[in-house]
């Protein structure tokens, strides 16, 4: 008798119509194995799916070329599918489930024919983990298979685990034709299901990333009582040896990867890996909040890392500890075949491929590499994880983060006076758009705990989860907000930001410790001058007073902005929230 996992892949086979269904095992050798296929015989218009660079220089390192239209995620082609659109929200696409099966149905119809299905079964979290979630992922691109081999724990064992069983989350994926106009996103949050297809990028084929581990696993989370979060998670080392764990939520593009392994700028601390992307909390038996990183790799922004900026994420992938480690979209140094990204150290190479497979011409004004890609490695490179990174309780927060960049208005950093108005503080945050997009410099993008694209369900009933989590916890851990991105009247940084960071998390856990002195603003309590870090640091009293000035003309601004913002959640919008903007409003008056 087939399983129900068996009959599910089988259903799919008889649907998307492959050459030939291939279970993956998760080892090294079979990885090897797939890399030789994409190598020989997978292609993309005509290009391998992988190329080998240079193993001298960058071991198990390999280069892949995605479609050019498929470079990032694609918001508005992603959908949560569910008959009611309210429960959704405002800040979901909605279809309805009977519309999106049909939908699927003709666009999965025969579209791996004359493919291998690859199917991938792995575990998000510890699989000796109480939170750990079971999962199967089919798709029909190598890389994908490959990338999942690096992204989570993959292999047999997790058949195993689901046994006869149909408690497992289900992901189909197939590239399809790559074309824009037939791809898809879809979640089925009742089903535990993902569709996805015409995209092989990260966020919209790495199933077990954005799709899975936050927009169906914080659906499960509103339903069972935890968080699945978009957050950076670390252990920081104090001179006594106590590690204390912080959670840190930022938009992308916020330097979340260079903030978890953040090298220290103060002797004596030191900061540990756990994730730096996505945290799952739960509430532990000792009333206190876990948590955990489900994922097992780094899927990292290329451009702007260096020895400078993120030199342990440099020692990563430099690292020989796990095979493969994989480049996207990146430039090939054409005379030595390494990759090359803008911001790299040392000087830019004479002779660069562009990542659209081009001669670069030296000196253009077009990026080599493009300003999204990637690098794809193993946590187990990462010469700074934590020893609790394995541990499938996960670890007990202390204190939470949350980010944005703000070249205006937001100190650099802030503690919130309880639970309720840091949740606040999470939800009214936002984020600049980056210069990328020339129109729109400085437009905030408001992005409630960086899970706008991510949270699978109503954002004003997940302010009231958060809420509700407070609750339940016996002892909350302190909320803060940061923001290295400040700048004074020309416009530059006033905050050194990087390693300097570690100064910030000595105050917030100098704050956990009841050790540093804080002053009380309408919008939460500031550092006191002499309670801050600041030894062997240039850092004037003038540039601290411009750091932490708190303007009550933009905050009554900005206040009016949030509640634009608040107005779309209509009477999903907790009435606590709203109690919280109407006090800052007035405290400012
Ligand atoms: O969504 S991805 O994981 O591909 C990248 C991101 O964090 O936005
Ligand atoms: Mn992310």
């Amino acid at each position: 008798m087939a399983t129900p996992l068996e009959k599910w892949v089988e259903e799919q086979a008889a649907l998307t119509k492959p050459k030939k269904i291939h279970w993956c095992d998760g080892s090294e050798e079979e990885a090897r194995k797939i890399i030789e296929i994409g190598i020989k015989e997978e292609k993309i218009e005509g290009t391998p799916v992988f190329k080998e660079l240079n193993q001298n220089r960058w071991s198990s390192s390999y280069y892949h070329k995605s479609h050019p239209t498929d470079v990032a995620r694609t918001e508005h082609l992603t959908f949560i599918s569910h008959p009611d659109k309210d429960v959704v929200g405002p800040n979901n696409n909605w279809m309805h489930p009977d519309e999106a099966k049909q939908k699927m149905k003709k666009l999965f119809d025969g579209s791996m024919k004359g493919k291998t299905m690859y199917v991938l079964p792995y575990m998000m979290g510890h699989p000796d983990s109480p939170y750990a979630k079971a999962c199967v992922q089919i798709t029909d691109i190598s890389y994908v298979a490959v990338s999942m081999r690096i992204m989570t724990r993959m292999g047999k064992k997790v058949i195993e685990k689901i046994g006869n069983s149909d408690n497992f989350v289900k992901g189909l994926h197939s590239v399809g034709d790559f074309s824009p106009e037939r791809r898809f996103i879809i979640h089925y949050p009742e089903e535990n299901l993902v569709h996805s297809i015409g995209s092989g990028y990260g966020g919209n084929a790495l199933l077990g990333k954005k799709c899975f581990s936050l927009r169906i696993a914080s659906w499960l989370g509103f339903k069972e009582g935890w968080l699945a979060e978009h957050m950076a998670l670390i252990g920081v080392e104090t001179p006594d040896n106590k590690i204390y764990y912080i959670a840190a939520a930022f938009p992308s593009a916020c330097g979340k990867t260079n903030f978890s392994m953040l090298q220290s700028a103060l002797p004596g601390y030191k900061v540990w890996t756990i994730g730096d992307d996505i945290a799952w909390l739960n509430i532990g038996p000792d009333g206190r909040l876990w948590a955990l990183n489900p994922e097992t790799g780094f899927f990292g922004v290329a451009p702007g890392t260096s020895m400078k900026t993120n030199p342990n994420m440099m020692r990563t992938l430099k690292n020989k500890n796990f095979y493969p480690i994989l480049f996207t979209n990146t430039a090939i140094n054409i005379d030595t075949n390494e990759p090359w990204w803008e911001g790299l150290d040392g000087e830019i190479p004479e002779n660069l491929m562009d990542w659209q497979g081009k001669k670069w011409e030296k000196g253009s004004s077009a990026k080599a590499a493009h300003p999204n890609s990637r690098f794809t490695v193993s946590i187990y490179n990462c010469p700074t994880l934590s020893k609790e990174y394995d541990n499938p309780r996960g670890v007990p927060i202390s204190a939470i983060i949350f980010g944005g960049k703000r070249t205006k208005l937001l100190p650099l950093v802030v503690e919130a006076f309880d639970w309720e108005q840091g949740v606040f503080s999470g939800a009214r945050s936002g984020s600049e758009t980056t210069a990328a997009a020339a129109h729109s410099v400085g437009v905030i993008r408001r992005d409630p705990m960086a899970m706008l694209p991510f949270c699978g369900y109503n954002m004003g009933d997940y302010f009231a989860h958060w809420l509700s989590i407070g609750k339940k916890l016996k002892n909350p851990p302190k909320i803060f907000t940061a923001n290295w991105f400040r700048t004074d009247e020309n416009g530059k940084f006033l905050w050194p930001g990087f390693g300097d960071n570690i100064r910030v998390l000595k105050w917030i856990i100098d704050r956990v410790e009841n050790k540093a002195k804080a002053k009380q603003t309408p919008i939460g309590l500031i550092p006191e001058y002499d309670s801050f870090d600041l030894s062997g640091l240039n850092f004037t009293k003038e540039n601290w007073e411009k750091l932490f000035s708190i303007n009550r003309e933009e905050w009554l601004q900005e206040a009016k902005e949030i509640e634009k913002f608040f107005c779309q959640f209509g009477d999903h919008l907790p009435e606590k929230i709203k109690a919280q903007l109407n006090k800052l409003i007035n405290d400012f008056k």
